[in-house]
């Protein structure tokens, strides 16, 4: 199994289309007073900056010579496409786990010695640089789990070939946050019974391993602390939709509450579209009401775009009027499609109030009713103590 990641993509692709920005610190990320670093090039990591910190503090740490990058997703998209397609031309069927690392099982590797795969390494990355301009660093071991591993340990501008006689003993003296499946709850779990290495889970019995794992994915997860990784490379389709949803503590009663309230919703979806590379057509606002049922609207661009203000304006007009109408108690924000993919199953027509979706079975064809119209339908509903407002939960799928 081989897997490939691009190092430090988001900086990478910004030094390659701005040749000054080379040998320098890139900082890519949020701006304002709360943005958070998305990408970081190697030159900033040394002074300690990270993805996921805040934006502030990593150029505190980098200092002076910090070059602070607002993303462009569109840009690191092209760059991924490029990325991937160069690599199919060695390994022609991928699993992508995100736009910037894969696994693939190339057929002429199946029974080849260590020297042969890393050979077969050193040309896949040399063909990455050549026909992008990108570093790869790539792994290789027995299954994803150890080829995952193998691509990190390879970092930065490496290849990392884990035999079969190391991996036990690699395995063995991680931490157990580094198995897949392995989340903060369940590490939590192995820590307080004083599990702390993949070692020390496999030395479990499987018996144990479910009783405190669950049934479900305890032997799953027990086999591979053990180092046995059948999994297949499995080719997936591209998600077409990225959504954010959001819950509130109190209902919210007004329009304005109400455009606060997509404003965060909106920009967290914005994130994902953008660390995706993509942009989105069709913007979908889902309300709950109150008594849990649900409206949803949808507005469709004539462009795509990962434009933060564009999609939240976009979002923001499809909100109705809680004052006119029932009160919602939940709110989704969805940005459906990939650029190039097609439109909404419901789109405004001539004014936000009236819809007519082309679907036949819709149940907003035909159905133009202005908000305060919907609103008086829905509202004979709920029940009076639910009226007072919205509640809107967030939820990321
Ligand atoms: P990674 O592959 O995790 O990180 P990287 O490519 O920057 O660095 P390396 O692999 O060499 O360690 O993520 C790929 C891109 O995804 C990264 O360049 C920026 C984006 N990203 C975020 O936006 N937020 C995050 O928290 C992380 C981890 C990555
Ligand atoms: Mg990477
Ligand atoms: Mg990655």
């Amino acid at each position: 199994m081989l897997h490939f990641d691009m190092d430090a993509f988001f900086a990478s692709v910004e030094q390659l289309t701005r040749p000054t920005l080379r040998g320098r610190p890139v900082l890519v990320g949020g701006l304002g007073g709360r943005g958070v670093v998305a990408g970081a090039s190697y030159e900033a990591r040394v002074f300690g900056a990270r993805s996921a910190m805040p934006m502030h503090q990593a150029r505190r740490m980098v200092g002076a010579g910090a070059v602070v990058l607002p993303p462009r997703g569109v840009v690191y998209g092209v760059a991924s496409r490029r990325v991937l397609d160069t690599v199919r031309t060695m390994v022609p069927v991928l699993e992508q786990l995100s736009f910037d690392e894969a696994f693939g099982e190339p057929a002429e590797l199946v029974g080849a010695t260590a020297e042969q795969v890393e050979e077969f390494g050193a040309r896949l990355r040399r063909r990455v640089r050549e026909e992008t301009g990108l570093v790869a660093s790539v792994g290789a071991g027995s299954g994803k789990q150890i080829a995952k591993i193998a691509s990190d340990l390879g970092k930065p501008d490496g290849l990392r070939v884990i035999r079969r006689d190391e991996e036990v003993r690699l395995l063995d003296g991680l931490p157990v946050r580094r198995l897949w499946g392995i989340g903060p709850v369940a590490e939590e779990k192995l820590h307080r019974l004083g599990i702390e290495t993949i070692g020390q889970l496999a030395a479990l019995s499987d018996a144990e391993a479910a009783s405190i794992l669950g049934a479900t994915i305890g032997p799953a997860l027990h086999r591979l602390a053990r180092g046995i990784d059948d999994r297949p490379v499995v080719e997936r389709a591209e998600a077409k939709q990225i959504s954010a949803e959001s819950t509130f503590p109190a209902d919210l009663t007004t329009i304005e509450q109400l455009r606060d309230a997509v404003g965060p919703i909106a920009e967290h979806a914005q994130r994902r579209l953008e660390r995706d590379g993509r942009g989105a057509r069709t913007v979908t606002v889902k309300l709950k009401k109150s008594d849990m049922s649900t409206l949803t609207r949808s507005a469709t661009l004539p462009y795509a775009t990962g434009d933060a203000g564009t999609l939240t304006a976009t979002a923001r007009r499809l909100l109705l009027d809680p004052a006119r109408s029932a009160p919602f108690a939940f709110s989704a924000l969805a940005f459906p499609d990939s650029p190039m993919s097609g439109r909404s199953r419901c789109s405004p027509t001539s004014s936000s109030s009236s819809w007519n979706c082309p679907t036949p079975r819709c149940r907003y064809r035909n159905r133009p009713p202005t908000p305060a119209a919907g609103a008086s339908a829905t509202t004979s509903a709920i029940p009076t103590s639910a009226t007072a407002g919205y509640r809107v939960p967030v939820t990321a799928w």
